[in-house]
């Protein structure tokens, strides 16, 4: 059977997964919100890595049915979380520029609220600097509805884009994700420790929290951390985990 056949089944029958990756205050390390990330786990116990599947999932438009079912998924991991005592943790949702362009994304993300009982606030949404640049006008304006709906907005891989800060400015976003690549070796490279620095700067310039992805070590949060980095996620931090196991990981921090 070809991908997209495959992809088709498994919405159908149900077989992705939402993993859910921790972000934490730089500070102090407490928890602020999860980044849900899509698995499709494979009969011999693998997992299909997204990379390999979005892509083709946005070229056949099955990424809207895809991205509704993120969302519902999502929605239902926070009242699983709600129900831990951790309501107050948004879960953050990657979102594809087919999906943010091709479907009425606020309304969606509303009906999803409403029906889920969901708190104002404790849904977020990922969108990369290059999705938004393939129509500047129309993703503002989507924006504007979405964050009237008390939905936070990252932009993700920030740095790795080409948008402007004078277009930046007017966008309503609440932080910038610091692409994991700037991240990497930022204790020894005084490339990507330039790098980081600017956006750091340039983030909170605008008002934005920043927060840095790809965190492996000790070193590269120590570096974030006495420059200023709110918030950090990443391997050291906590690995994308079923939402058992968050759960698991939240009672150790409490
Ligand atoms: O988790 P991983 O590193 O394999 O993710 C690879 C890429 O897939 C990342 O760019 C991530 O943003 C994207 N991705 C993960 N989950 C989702 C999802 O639910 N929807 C969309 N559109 N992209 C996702
Ligand atoms: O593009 P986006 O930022 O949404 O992608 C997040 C991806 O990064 C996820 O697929 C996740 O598995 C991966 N990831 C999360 N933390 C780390 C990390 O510390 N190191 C590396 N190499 N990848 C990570
Ligand atoms: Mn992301
Ligand atoms: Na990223």
């Amino acid at each position: 059977l070809q991908l997209a056949g495959r992809v088709h089944m498994a919405i159908d029958r149900n077989e992705f997964e939402l993993h859910f990756q921790p972000i934490r205050h730089a500070a102090d390390g407490s928890p602020v919100a999860l980044e849900a990330l899509l698995r499709w786990p494979q009969a011999d116990g693998s997992f299909i890595p997204p990379g390999d599947f979005i892509q083709l999932c946005e070229d056949t438009g099955l990424i809207i049915a895809l991205g509704r079912w993120v969302l519902r998924s999502a929605a239902r991991a926070q009242q699983q979380l709600a129900a831990a005592g951790w309501g107050m943790l948004p879960i953050a949702v990657n979102v594809s520029a087919v999906q943010f362009f091709n479907t009425d994304l606020a309304n969606e993300f509303s009906r999803v609220i409403e029906e889920f009982g969901l708190p104002r606030g404790s849904l977020h949404l990922e969108l990369t600097e290059s999705s938004l640049m393939r129509n500047p006008g129309q993703a503002l304006q989507t924006m504007q509805r979405l964050h009237e709906r008390g939905i936070h907005i990252s932009l993700d891989d920030f740095g790795t884009g080409f948008s402007s800060m004078s277009y930046l400015q007017h966008l309503p976003l609440d932080s910038l994700k610091i692409d994991r690549s700037f991240v990497a070796d930022v204790e020894t490279n005084p490339r990507n420790a330039a790098i980081c620095r600017a956006l750091l700067s340039l983030g909170h310039s605008m008002g934005l929290m920043v927060i840095a992805e790809g965190v492996e070590t000790e070193g590269q949060y120590g570096w974030l951390a006495a420059h200023g980095c709110d918030q950090v996620q990443g391997y050291l931090l906590g690995r994308p985990m079923p939402m058992a196991d968050v759960l698991v990981l939240l009672a150790t921090l409490r």
